[in-house]
């Protein structure tokens, strides 16, 4: 039985996702990297571990998994303190809402492939590409800000960091990246300022990895 593996590349917010839900369990899996400018992720090696193109990737136990919801539920299930999701069921899905309206309706809008088809078939520049994220950022935060009104505590739901927070903080990363306004979601700043603080976070910042440029 060899140790975990985690496949990511320092910039990416699915990676970064993961690398947070790593860090609060207390695992050190091994990593590795695969340099999405590059185009490494596109690669014939890389594509026979992951047909999907895309970081991050899990490996364990003859387990090897994509997506980082499935890999943070699955790291939350199989190694179950301290739990990422709160107790009661109500508060739990308000967690996964604002998980997916991040992992669903923001982030693959964004993503690279998607950015440079817009310029492949439409002759995107790079400010209309700009302009195209911040588009669907502005969309999504405006749900979520709406949300944390109920929900928030100190982080996004209650006063625990767990799953909303660990989608949050790499898109909101993002949007800084883009340079998006965030003083419209002073909800969205304050519990992204309230995780970032904490250890686990600071451990997974995307200027924090070997890898980082
Ligand atoms: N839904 C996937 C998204 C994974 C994803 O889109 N990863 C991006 C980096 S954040 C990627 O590998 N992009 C490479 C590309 O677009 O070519 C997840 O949550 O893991």
């Amino acid at each position: 039985m060899s140790d975990p593996l985690l496949i990511g590349y320092w910039r990416s917010s699915a990676a970064y996702r993961v690398r947070i839900a790593v860090a609060l369990k207390g695992l050190e899996p091994r990593h590795a990297y695969v340099h999405l400018r590059k185009g490494e992720q596109r690669g014939a090696d890389y594509r026979a571990r992951n047909p999907a193109g895309l970081v991050p990737m899990w490996e364990d136990d003859g387990l090897s998994l994509a997506q980082s919801l499935a890999i943070i539920e699955y790291l939350d299930e199989k190694y179950p303190g301290p739990p990422l999701l709160p107790e009661r069921p109500a508060n739990r899905a308000v967690a996964r809402e604002i998980a997916l309206t991040i992992a669903c309706d923001i982030h693959p809008l964004g993503n690279l492939r998607v950015l440079d088809k817009l310029t492949e078939d439409f002759g995107a520049d790079a400010g209309a590409r700009a302009a195209w994220i911040r588009h669907w950022i502005g969309i999504g935060f405006a749900a979520v800000e709406a949300r944390l009104a109920g929900s928030a505590g100190r982080h996004c739901v209650g006063d625990e960091a767990g799953l909303a927070d660990i989608f949050l903080v790499p898109q909101v990363y993002n949007a800084r990246r883009w340079e998006f306004d965030l003083s419209p979601f002073p909800r969205i700043v304050a519990a992204d300022e309230a995780a970032r603080a904490l250890p686990a976070f600071v451990a997974a910042a995307p200027e924090n990895q070997p890898d980082a440029e």
